[in-house]
Parts: C-alpha cells; structure tokens; sequence
C-alpha cells in the first residue's frame, strides 16, 4: 500500500510528464511554424514519448493501490528566438525532470517503499538517456554555429528520427 505522500509526488510528477509532452508539443509547432520540419517531427514523437512516460506512473499509481488525481496542465511557452534555444530549453527542462526523479526516489528510499523505488529505476535511467540525446543535439547546435546549410542538415537529419514502441506502460 503506498503513502498519501508518495501517491501525490507520484502524481505531481504525472502532472509533470503530461507537461513536458505539451511543452514539447509546443516546440513542435514552433518549428513547424518556422519550416523547421525535421525538428517538428522529433519534438512530436517527443511529445508522444512524454505522453508514455505520464501513462507509466498512471499505470503504476493505479497497480499499488492509489487513486490518480488528473491535475490541470500549464500552458507551455510558444515561441523562441532561435531553433538551438528551444533544444537549450529542453535540455534544461530534462535536468529539472532528473531532479524531480531523484526526489521521488529520495522520498521512496525514506519511505522503504521498494516498489516505488524499483518502478522509478526506469525513469533514472531514461533520463540519462534523454539528458545525453539532447546534449548532443545542443552540441551540434554549437558546432554548426551560423552555418544556414549546417542548420539545413541538422533538421533533416532530426527528421530521420523514428518511435521506438514503449509497452511497459500496459
Ligand atoms: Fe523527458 O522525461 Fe519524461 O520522464
């Protein structure tokens, strides 16, 4: 059975999934709106990677017992200055999510809740993943500077991107 305090971090952090799919979203249209097509295309499968990650704690709360509390979104943030400066935002965003995570597990480890402490394992270690996926981007970023043929291929090279099918949240 899991706490009252777990089970509303637990589903703060839903919140915070669903968040992160709509700011991504909303990147999404950004580019879109700026004929960036490839960097559209991969926020959008971002979006919808948030979106599974938010359905994994939805799954879970439910699983041990808790009761989902669907807690308003905010707005996301529409426009940015530059492409590089939206992927800075969503790097920095992805560190705040690894802190909101590493809480969580604090919280767990406190509470000797094992469950919640092996369920969250997943999240510590795809937020290595997608820090790193970033970073690298912002780095290319870095490395084309101006370059508008650099800027043209990183896009397009963004737009190869493909969904990796997650059924863990089933
Ligand atoms: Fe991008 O991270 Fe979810 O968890």
């Amino acid at each position: 059975m899991i706490s009252k305090k777990m089970e509303e971090a637990l589903n703060n952090q839903l919140n915070r999934e669903l968040f992160s799919s709509y700011l991504y979203l909303s990147m999404a249209t950004y580019f879109e709106n700026n004929n960036y097509v490839g960097m559209s295309k991969w926020m959008r499968l971002q979006a919808d990677e948030e979106h599974a990650h938010s359905m994994k704690f939805f799954v879970f709360i439910q699983k041990i017992g808790g009761r989902v509390i669907l807690e308003q979104i905010d707005k996301p943030q529409s426009e940015w200055d530059t492409p590089k400066k939206a992927f800075e935002d969503a790097l920095a965003h992805e560190e705040y999510i690894t802190k909101n995570i590493n809480e969580l597990t604090d919280l767990a480890i406190e509470e000797r809740d094992h469950s919640t402490k092996t369920f969250l394992q997943w999240y510590i270690d795809e937020q290595v993943e997608e820090e790193a996926t970033v970073n690298e981007i912002v780095q290319k970023f870095n490395l084309i500077g101006d370059s508008k043929s650099g800027l043209y291929m990183l896009d397009t090279e963004l737009g190869t991107r493909i969904l990796t099918p997650d059924t863990t949240a089933e």
